[in-house]
């Protein structure tokens, strides 16, 4: 089932992040081993994840690249055993269409890609064959560069209309309407300022029919905004309140889901919000 339907009967969705990666910027090791990443999903599952993403390669900048056979390894088995042990739907976050062929094989039922198909020649036609849900974000450069110094003239203007650009790009390539997500891409290549901006503006992004995930849990711009105010940035697994405030913002905006690593958490938040509504 699209997650779109999901959304429709469960309201507003939260996928659990787990990073199968020495050098992730805000859990990088903890979840590395194959048993301690499986021990993670189930967790995740316990304290209601809609959604799984299983990541293989840090995008954060200055992050090692990984290599094919590398990143198949680290995700593969993994979404194969994690599809043995729930039906939460799994989601593969990757650039590379060879990994997400081989975790839609294994299970994956959603493509998140940081580049918005753009990353290979290939990934347009491969999102249309594998029949899955698609998460389009934007990014301004790639992830060793982007945030030198990220530049727009109108920050939300133009995340805007790159991704209904992506989004028509994949239309035209055959993927499904209703399998298309699009995400702003919260610290790639963005500045506090245009972080601020584009969620701020998350109603606006969801005005125009293709559902929109919210990720800015544990991002940079939570520190950025303490460092503003002249006190020490929080390390990144002390910003749950920062992520938590952004989400609850983008949730009552429109947002359908949002992408967290504390998901026993977010699940509270929500629900307290739901209940206030
Ligand atoms: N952010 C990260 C990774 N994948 N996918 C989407 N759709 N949107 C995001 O904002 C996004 C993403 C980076 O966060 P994290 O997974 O915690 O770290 P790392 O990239 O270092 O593994």
């Amino acid at each position: 089932m699209p997650l779109i339907d999901l959304y429709k009967a469960k309201g507003p969705l939260i996928m659990g992040v787990v990073n199968v990666t020495p050098d992730s910027f805000s859990d990088g090791g903890y979840y590395y081993d194959h048993d301690a990443a499986l021990q993670r999903v189930r967790q995740m599952v316990a304290d209601g994840a809609d959604v799984l993403d299983i990541g293989g390669e840090s995008t954060r900048p200055g992050a090692q690249p990984v290599s094919l056979d590398e990143e198949i390894g680290r995700v593969v088995p993994l979404i194969a055993a994690i599809a043995q042990i729930t039906d939460v739907p799994i989601s593969i976050d990757t650039l590379k269409p060879e990994v997400a062929e081989e975790a839609r094989h294994a299970g994956a039922l959603v493509w998140n890609d940081v580049t918005a198909l753009r990353h290979d020649s290939t990934s347009l036609e491969t999102a249309a064959r594998l029949d899955c849900d698609v998460v389009l974000m934007h990014m301004q450069g790639e992830p060793r560069t982007m945030q030198s110094n990220p530049w727009y003239e109108d920050v939300v203007a133009e995340v805007e209309s790159y991704l209904l650009e992506r989004a028509a790009a994949a239309i035209r390539a055959g993927v499904k309407p209703e399998h298309i997500w699009i995400d702003p891409g919260i610290g790639f290549g963005k500045t506090l300022d245009h972080n601020l901006a584009l969620i701020r503006a998350t109603a606006r992004l969801t005005s125009h029919g293709f559902p929109l995930l919210m990720a800015a849990s544990r991002k940079r711009f939570i520190g950025a905004l303490e460092e503003r105010e002249g006190i020490a940035a929080s390390k990144p697994e002390n910003r749950l309140g920062g992520t938590l405030a952004a989400h609850l913002h983008a949730v009552q905006a429109g947002a359908q889901m949002v992408r967290v690593h504390d998901v026993a958490e977010m699940k509270q938040a929500l629900r307290v919000w739901r209940a206030l509504l």
